[in-house]
This record gives C-alpha cells, structure tokens and sequence, in this order.
C-alpha cells in the first residue's frame, strides 16, 4: 500500500495551517460595530483594521453530522478606548456542541459564559488548553503586545450563534487599568 502525505499542515509553532479545503478569513474594525463598549473610539479608528485572521480546515460541509473543523485565530493587539483587541465570540447553534482551544503564541484570556450569563475568564499562554463545554458562549482577548494565536477543534455540526450575544454581550469586559488587564463586571 502506498503511504500518502498527509494533504495538510499546521506549524505548531505559528499555527499557519495550509493544504486542501484551508479556508481564510478576517474581521476589521468597521465589521465590529457593538462589540465594544466604547463605540465613539471604535468608529473614530480606521475601519480597515485588522482585529483578527481565521484560517480553518472544513473537510466536509458546515452542518455534517459527526464532523471536525479545525482552525487557528489570529488575534491581533491593541484597544477601542481601554478596551482589548477581542474576538466576536459565540454560542454555539447547536447548543451543547463543546470544543477545545489551545494556545500557541502570544497572552491573553478566554472569556467564557453559560446561558445564565455566569462568567469566568481563563488565562490562555503557549500550551494551555481549554475545555470549552456546551451551552458555554466563548471570546478570546489578547491582553499582550504581540499576536495571540489560538487553535481550535470543533464539530462541524455546531454552528455559531453570535445573536444571542448581540444585545448586552458577554457580562465581563477586558480592559487596561493603570497598565495592567482587568475583568470588569456589567
Ligand atoms: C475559532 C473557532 C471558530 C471561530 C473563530 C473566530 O477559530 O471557534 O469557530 O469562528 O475562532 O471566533 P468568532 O467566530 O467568535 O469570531
Ligand atoms: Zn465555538
């Protein structure tokens, strides 16, 4: 039997990923709009900003029953106001689909929230991995002052509720106090 290359890649240690099905994508700034608390801030900076860079592997189509993705997040460093650089976060459509995260460069936190809104926020470094169970909504936000790359696994049958987020967002917000990266509550 003939022993393939495996059709994909990823660096483990920048989380490029490349090779078939490798889908791309970013958010800037002007795609952003309600996600900080500081709007005024967030509208006064360049739009074409880029806050963040997804690169995924979909094997399948999204919403196939038992399917993985797999997927590295580019986060980029610096604030709207006092506020850091933050993914949109989400649930998940299906609700009690979890996945895993891990860090591999750069410091930050992912900010974690059940249905109830009852929040907790984990420290994400090189080599940290978290769990993040169903019916959990989950963003990440670089506290640091370089990139913030984060794999990601999950089912492609989970989807992504970023609605159910839209109104008051997650109860805790990430900002800079006196230097330092502080959780604040709503
Ligand atoms: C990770 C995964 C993706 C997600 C991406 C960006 O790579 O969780 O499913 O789309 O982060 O996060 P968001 O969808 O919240 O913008
Ligand atoms: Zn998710």
């Amino acid at each position: 039997m003939n022993i393939e290359k495996s059709p994909a890649r990823t660096e483990l240690t920048t989380g490029q990923v490349t090779g078939t099905d490798v889908l791309y994508s970013r958010k800037t700034l002007g795609q952003l709009a309600g996600v900080f608390a500081d709007e005024a801030a967030r509208s006064a900076m360049d739009p074409d900003t880029v806050v963040y860079e997804v690169l995924s592997r979909q094997t399948v189509p999204e919403g196939t029953p038992g399917g993985l993705f797999f997927g590295t997040s580019i986060l980029h460093p610096g604030k709207v106001g006092n506020e850091y650089f933050m993914t949109k976060g989400h649930f998940h459509q299906r609700r009690e689909a979890a996945e895993y995260y891990w860090g591999i460069s750069g410091t930050g936190m992912l900010l974690l929230s059940d249905e109830a809104g009852r929040c907790t926020a984990q420290a994400v470094e090189p080599g940290s991995l978290h769990y993040i169970p169903g019916f959990t909504a989950h963003r990440l936000v670089n506290t640091g002052a370089e990139d913030l790359v984060v794999g990601a696994c999950w089912g492609s049958d989970a989807g992504h509720d970023y609605g159910a987020l839209a109104g008051e967002g997650f109860p805790v917000r990430v900002v800079e106090r006196g230097g330092r990266a502080v959780c604040e509550e709503r």
